[in-house]
């Protein structure tokens, strides 16, 4: 049996998940439920909800990050030393959650003047993060760990190229270490061979 993650036709918080199997040659069922067959589909899910995943052994586990955190432990990217994990776990919250629920709040938000205030919002409490992270938390010479590739570098380029656009969220050009560390896991050949095969999906 293989691998099988489901989810609906969406990047969302599964992405991260998908990259991972992308980076590492993890062959995958990716099923995309329809969202007309989610009610049906909504009691046999592990917690309710999707991202799950199917293991080989049968057993089904639910959490998007949990489940790419298992992964990124499982093909060694989630860093080399216990302070690295620290360090790539901590990058990860941050993206997902912390600024990703920014960001729903504003998909959510119908009012247009409520909606501005919130990328408002989401915009200046990036710049501050991302402020802290170029100074203190970007030790490679373009990943997050000094080590090299991770999850957390994974996690950052799923926020920026996958998310920020859809918000108009700007990563300053002063970021100099976090845009290397983006453009390094675009041209990183098995993320672009996904990104170019992957279904379409608006979000
Ligand atoms: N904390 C969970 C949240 C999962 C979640 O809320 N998934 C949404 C899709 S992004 C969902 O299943 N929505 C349908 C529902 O809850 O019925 C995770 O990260 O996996």
């Amino acid at each position: 049996m293989s691998i099988k993650l489901t989810y609906f036709n969406a990047r969302g918080v599964a992405e991260l998940i998908r990259y991972i199997f992308a980076y590492a040659g993890q062959e995958f069922e990716d099923e995309r439920i329809q969202r007309e067959s989610w009610a049906e589909r909504k009691p046999d899910a592990p917690l309710g909800s999707v991202p799950y995943v199917v293991l080989e052994s049968g057993e089904r586990y639910a959490q998007a990050t949990s489940l790419a955190r298992f992964f990124a432990d499982k093909f060694d990217i989630r860093g080399k030393t216990a302070e690295e994990k620290l360090q790539s776990d901590m990058i990860v919250d941050l993206v997902r959650t912390d600024i990703i629920p920014l960001l729903v709040k504003i998909f959510f938000e119908k009012d247009n003047e409520k909606k501005a205030a919130l990328k408002k919002e989401a915009q200046d409490k990036v710049n501050v993060w991302f402020e802290k992270v170029e100074a203190l938390y970007m030790k490679g010479e373009s990943s997050v760990l000094e080590s090299g590739f991770s999850w957390a570098d994974l996690a950052l380029f799923n926020a920026v190229n996958d998310f920020f656009p859809n918000f108009n969220i700007i990563v300053d050009e002063k970021f100099e270490k976090i845009h290397k560390t983006i453009s390094a896991v675009k041209s990183e050949p098995k993320i672009a061979e996904w990104i170019e095969k992957r279904p379409f999906s608006p979000m």
